[in-house]
C-alpha cells in the first residue's frame, strides 16, 4: 500500500513539471457501490454507503447476468462514490474528470453537487471539477468526493433502444483525472482534446496540413500565447514547425486556423505502409515562456474514392475492404474489459489478414483506433440508432449529440474514413397496421438521418458517411433512407436465417442495380458453436463446417466483384446477447474467434484467404477430442475428412509419423481422408516446395467398436436425434451423432428427428428456448420423436444407462428477438406427451410426462443401471402412452 502511494506521487510530480503540460492519470481503484433502483438521490445514497461493496474501474454491475441461466439482466440504477486526493497545489490549475465511457447515462456529483450529466454510453465526456473543490490551503493535500449515478434503464430516449446485444451498465471504461493550467486546449466541450486535423488535398506529391485549435482560457484576463506547432515524421525527424501568437480571451474557448506547409513526398499511409506522422502542439506563455500545454495527434497521409461500380481506391489504386465487425466484450468480463483485449483484437485482426475494421455498433474505447492507425486497418465508426426509434426531441438530441462527440473525439485518427450512423433501423417498424401512422414514422426517421447527415457533412466534409441496413431493400429504399448517406451498408445473411448461401449474388446484383451509391457490405455471418462439428454440414446448424462453405461462397463472391468496395463478417468474436436462443445461451457466436478469442476454423479459412506470406493451418484446433464409429467391424480405425487451410499450391499430411499423401490446395482447402485410431493422432500439414511450413495438431479419439462383444472402456455417448458432433468442454466430454441400429450393432430403432415448427426453421437444429438445467443445449435441443427402441447388442454385464430428455414443444416459445423473416408469433402446440420406459424386462419409467412433471425446454437426466444376460442385447423400450415418446440423447458405460 505505501509503496503504491509513494509510487504514485512521483509520477505526478514529473508528470507535471517536465513531460507534458497536461497530467493525466486513472483514478480506478477503490469505489463504494451500490446496485438497486430504491436509491433515488444522492443523499438516500449517502445514507447507505456502509452497504456499499468496493470495486474497481472499469466495472459492470450486469457480469452475474452472464453466468447465470435466467433470463434478462439488470437494468436501472448503480450508484459509485470515492474520495480522490490530490495536492493541493492544484488549486492553481484546472482540474477535469474525464470518463471513457458511463452505460448508460450519468450524473456526477462533485463534493454532493450535481457537476454534470450525460447521456449516450459509448462516448467520452469531461466534468470541470475545480469549481466544486475546496481547497484546504493549510495541508500539502486536499480531498474531494466523486460520486457518480449510472444507469443503463430502458429509456425511450436513449439509443440504442433494442438491439441484439447485452446492454451492460456501470462505468465500464477507465475514469482519468486530468490537470491542466489555467489556459489549455479545450478538451471540456465533446471531450475532443481542441486540436482538428485535416489534409483536404493529399497527392503522392504534397500533402496539406491544416489545424483548426481551440483552447480554453479559464483566467480572468486576456492571455497572450505561443502556438508551437511540429510535425514529425515516421521516424519522429522534425519535418517543420511553425511558431504562432495567440491572444486569448478569458472565459472562453478560443478557436483558430492554422495553414501548415505542405509536406512533400509524403510517406503515404495505407494498411501496407501504416506511415504515421505526428503533429504536435505546444502552448507557452508570451510573457514568461511556461509551458502551458501539450497535444500530440496523430497524422497520415492518404486519398480515398468510393464508387458505385468500381469499388475502393485508396491512394489511387483499387483495394478491397476486407474484415470483421466487432463487439467491445470478452469471456467472464463483460464490457468492462482492460485494454489489452482491445490491442489482442486488433493485432488478431491484423494477423488475419484485415485491412478493414466495423466498429459496430458504437464508439469503442480510445486504444482500438490507436492501434488501426498503427498497424493499418481502415474503420467505420457509428453511433447506436438500432432496429427502432423514438419519435420524440430528445431521442433526437441524444443521436445527434451522440453523433457529434463521435466525431470530435475520434476526428485526427487516419484509419477513419467513415462516419456511419443507424443500423437496420427498421427492422422492427412500428404501425405496421397503420400505413399512413407507418408513413409519419419512417419520414420521421428519414429527417433524423437527414439531420444527423447534415451535423456530419459540416464537421467533417473530408470523410464518407454510411447508414447500414438490412437486406429489406424496398424497405429502406421506400423510406428515403438510401438517398441520404454516401454509402449504403447492407447486412445480408442469406443461407443463415433462411435460404441458401447461392441466393446472395442475386440479392446483391438487385441492390446494385436499384440503387445508385456506393455499397458496403456492412454485416453476413454464419453462427458456430465451437463445440459442435459435422459431417453433413446445413445451414443454421451452429457447426464450424457449415460456417466454413458459407464464408468460402460469400468471400468468393466479393472477390470477383469489384463495386463491393467492402465487407464486414459478422462477427470478429462471439459476444453477449441475453435474448439468444441459439447453440450457446444468450451469446450471438458468429464470431470468427470465440468469447475467449481461441480462432474457430473459419479464421484458419480467412487467413488462408487473405494473408500474402505463406499459410498452412489443420482445421482441427477447436476439435481435439471425438467420438467417432470404426469404419469396418474390428478394424478399429475411423475415417474422417480433415481440412487443411493453406494460399500454398499442395500440402502433405502425416499421421503420427506417416505420410498420407501429398494433396492439391484448391480454393485454399485441401481435405484429406484421415485413418484415425484409437488413441492419440499426431498431425502434421506441410508445404511440400522446400519452405518450412508446418502445423501440428494433436486429436484422441475414441473409436467405438461396431460390435459390442468388447464394450469401450470409454463407454458410449450419443448426441440423439442429430447428426452434429457435440464437444463438452468443461468436462471433456465427446458426443458421437445418432446412427439406426444394425443387427449385431447399436443404435435407435424408430423415431424421426424433431424439426421445428416456424415456417423458415424448418430443420432439427436450434430451439425456440434455452434449455434449462444444463449449457449443453444442442444435445437437448434435438431429439427422436417416436422412437421405439434403442438397442446395444452387448455382451454380458452390468450396465449404467442415461437417457436425456427435454421437452421442446412448450407453450412458451418465443419469437426470436433477432428473427429477420418477419414471421408472425408462433403459437405453439400445448404438449399432451406420456410415455414408459422399459430397459430389457424393467420398467424404469412409468407414465413420464416431461412437461406437466419437470417443465418445458427442461434437461432430464434418468440413470439406470441394470444387470445383461449371456445371449441378451441391451434394450431400452418407449411405450407410448398420449402422444410420441422421445429421446434426446443417451449414455452408456459398463459397470461390470
Ligand atoms: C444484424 C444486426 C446485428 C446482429 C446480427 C445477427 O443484422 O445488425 O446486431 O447481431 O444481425 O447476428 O443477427
Ligand atoms: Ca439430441
Amino acid at each position: 500500500m505505501k509503496k503504491s502511494l509513494i509510487i504514485l506521487v512521483i509520477i505526478l510530480v514529473s508528470g507535471y513539471t517536465t513531460v507534458n503540460a497536461q497530467l493525466k492519470y486513472t483514478i480506478n481503484e477503490s469505489w463504494h457501490f451500490i446496485k438497486g433502483n430504491a436509491i433515488q438521490e444522492i443523499n438516500q445514497f449517502n445514507l447507505q454507503r456502509d452497504k456499499a461493496k468496493l470495486v474497481d474501474i472499469p466495472h459492470t454491475w450486469n457480469i452475474e447476468d452472464v453466468v447465470d441461466e435466467e433470463e434478462g439482466f439488470y437494468r436501472g440504477a448503480g450508484w459509485y462514490t470515492k474520495e480522490v486526493r490530490i495536492p493541493t497545489s492544484f488549486s492553481e490549475k484546472e482540474v477535469f474528470l474525464f470518463f471513457e465511457g458511463v452505460a448508460t447515462a450519468a450524473e456526477v456529483y462533485i463534493n454532493n453537487t450535481l457537476a454534470r450529466t450525460h447521456i449516450g454510453g459509448f462516448t467520452r465526456f469531461v466534468v470541470p471539477v475545480s469549481d466544486f473543490i475546496k481547497f484546504d490551503k493549510a495541508t500539502e493535500f486536499t480531498t474531494f468526493n466523486v460520486t457518480v449515478k449510472a444507469d443503463n434503464s430502458e429509456n425511450e430516449d436513449w439509443p440504442a433502444l433494442r438491439a441484439d446485444f447485452t446492454f451492460f451498465g456501470g462505468i465500464y471504461r477507465d475514469v482519468n483525472l486530468i490537470v491542466t493550467e489555467k489556459v489549455h486546449f479545450d478538451i471540456v466541450d465533446d471531450a475532443s482534446n481542441g486540436v482538428f486535423i485535416t489534409t483536404p488535398n493529399v497527392s503522392a506529391e504534397s500533402g496539406d496540413i491544416n489545424l483548426k485549435v481551440n483552447i480554453k482560457n479559464d483566467d480572468t484576463s486576456t492571455k497572450k500565447v505561443k502556438l508551437v506547432t511540429k510535425v514529425y515524421s515516421p521516424n519522429e525527424e522534425l519535418v517543420q514547425e511553425k511558431t504562432t501568437s495567440l491572444k486569448l480571451v478569458a472565459g472562453i474557448s478560443n478557436e483558430f486556423n492554422l495553414e501548415l506547409n505542405p509536406v512533400l513526398n509524403p510517406q503515404l499511409w495505407s494498411p501496407e505502409t501504416p506511415n504515421l506522422y505526428k503533429v504536435v502542439c505546444e502552448l507557452y506563455d508570451a510573457k514568461t515562456n511556461q509551458k502551458l500545454d501539450e497535444s500530440a495527434n496523430p497524422l497520415g497521409f492518404r486519398w480515398f474514392t468510393f464508387d458505385v461500380d468500381k469499388g475502393f481506391f485508396l491512394n489511387g489504386k483499387y483495394l478491397k475492404l476486407i474484415g470483421t465487425n466487432r463487439h467491445q466484450d470478452y469471456k467472464d468480463i463483460s464490457n468492462a474489459v482492460p485494454d489489452h483485449v482491445h490491442v489482442e483484437d486488433i493485432l488478431r485482426m491484423k494477423a488475419m489478414g484485415s485491412n478493414f475494421l466495423r466498429i459496430a455498433h458504437y464508439p469503442q474505447d480510445p486504444i482500438i483506433l490507436e492501434m488501426c492507425d498503427r498497424l493499418g486497418i481502415i474503420t467505420t465508426v457509428e453511433t447506436p440508432i438500432i432496429d427502432t426509434v423514438t419519435e420524440s426531441e430528445a431521442f433526437a438530441q441524444n443521436c445527434l449529440s451522440a453523433q457529434l462527440e463521435m466525431i470530435r473525439q475520434n476526428y485526427n485518427h487516419p484509419s477513419l474514413i467513415i462516419w456511419a450512423y443507424m443500423n437496420e433501423v427498421i427492422l422492427h417498424p412500428k404501425f405496421t397496421d397503420n400505413k399512413e401512422r407507418y408513413e409519419i414514422y419512417t419520414k420521421y426517421i428519414k429527417d433524423l438521418a437527414q439531420k444527423i447527415e447534415d451535423l456530419t457533412r459540416a464537421e467533417d466534409p473530408y470523410r464518407y458517411t454510411m447508414i447500414p441496413n438490412h437486406n429489406s431493400l424496398e424497405r429502406y429504399s421506400k423510406a428515403g433512407l438510401t438517398d441520404i448517406p454516401m454509402i449504403v451498408g447492407w447486412n445480408i445473411y442469406n443461407g443463415w436465417y433462411g435460404g441458401s448461401y447461392e441466393l446472395l449474388p442475386e440479392k446483391i446484383e438487385e441492390i446494385h442495380a436499384a440503387i445508385k451509391k456506393p455499397m458496403i457490405i456492412t454485416e453476413y455471418g454464419a453462427g458456430v458453436d465451437p463445440r459442435l462439428h459435422t459431417l453433413y454440414p446445413m445451414r443454421f446448424d451452429f457447426t464450424h463446417e457449415y460456417a466454413v462453405e458459407y464464408h468460402k461462397y460469400y468471400l468468393e463472391y466479393f472477390a470477383k466483384n469489384d463495386f463491393i468496395a467492402g465487407v464486414n463478417v459478422w462477427n470478429y468474436a462471439d459476444f453477449n446477447s441475453e435474448g439468444r436462443i441459439d447453440a450457446v445461451q444468450s451469446i450471438n457466436n458468429k464470431g470468427l474467434v470465440g468469447l475467449d478469442r481461441k480462432p474457430k476454423d473459419v479464421f484458419f479459412y480467412y487467413q488462408a484467404s487473405l494473408l500474402k506470406e505463406p499459410f498452412v493451418a489443420i482445421a482441427t484446433k477447436t476439435w481435439g477430442q471425438r467420438t467417432y464409429i470404426e469404419d469396418q467391424e474390428g478394424l478399429g480405425i475411423s475415417t474422417m475428412p480433415v481440412q487443411v487451410f493453406s494460399n500454398q499450391q499442395e500440402i502433405e499430411l502425416l499421421l503420427n509419423g506417416k505420410s498420407l499423401g501429398v494433396k492439391p490446395v484448391i480454393d485454399k482447402i485441401a481435405i484429406f481422408e484421415v485413418p484415425f485410431v484409437n488413441g492419440l493422432n499426431k498431425l502434421v500439414a506441410k508445404t511440400t516446395n522446400g519452405t518450412y511450413l508446418e502445423d501440428f495438431s494433436e486429436i484422441r479419439i475414441n473409436v467405438l467398436p461396431i460390435s459390442l462383444k468388447n464394450f469401450p472402456a470409454s463407454g458410449i455417448s450419443i448426441n440423439v436425434g442429430d447428426r452434429r458432433f457435440f464437444y463438452d468442454d468443461k468436462i471433456d466430454h465427446a458426443w458421437m451423432f445418432d446412427r439406426a441400429y444394425t443387427p449385431g450393432s447399436w443404435g435407435h430403432i424408430g423415431g424421426k428427428p424433431y424439426v421445428r415448427p416456424d415456417k423458415n426453421m424448418q430443420q432439427p437444429y436450434g430451439a425456440k428456448q434455452t434449455i434449462k438445467g444444463t449449457f449443453n443445449d444442442p444435445i437437448y435441443q434435438t431429439q427422436l420423436v417416436g422412437i421405439d427402441q434403442y438397442r446395444f447388442d452387448v455382451s454380458a454385464g452390468v450396465y449404467e444407462i442415461t437417457l436425456h430428455f427435454a421437452e421442446l414443444e412448450g407453450t412458451k416459445a418465443k419469437h426470436l428477438p433477432y428473427d429477420l423473416t418477419e414471421e408472425t408469433k408462433q403459437e405453439s402446440k400445448i404438449t399432451n406427451r406420456t410415455f414408459s420406459v422399459t430397459v430389457n424386462d424393467k420398467k424404469i419409467i412409468d407414465k413420464i410426462d416431461l412437461l406437466g412433471q419437470y417443465g418445458e425446454y427442461r434437461a432430464v437426466k434418468i440413470k439406470t443401471e441394470l444387470s445383461v444376460k449371456l445371449g441378451d442385447p441391451l434394450i431400452v423400450n418407449f411405450k407410448k402412452i398420449v402422444g410420441e415418446p422421445v429421446l434426446n440423447a443417451i449414455e452408456i458405460y459398463k459397470r461390470l
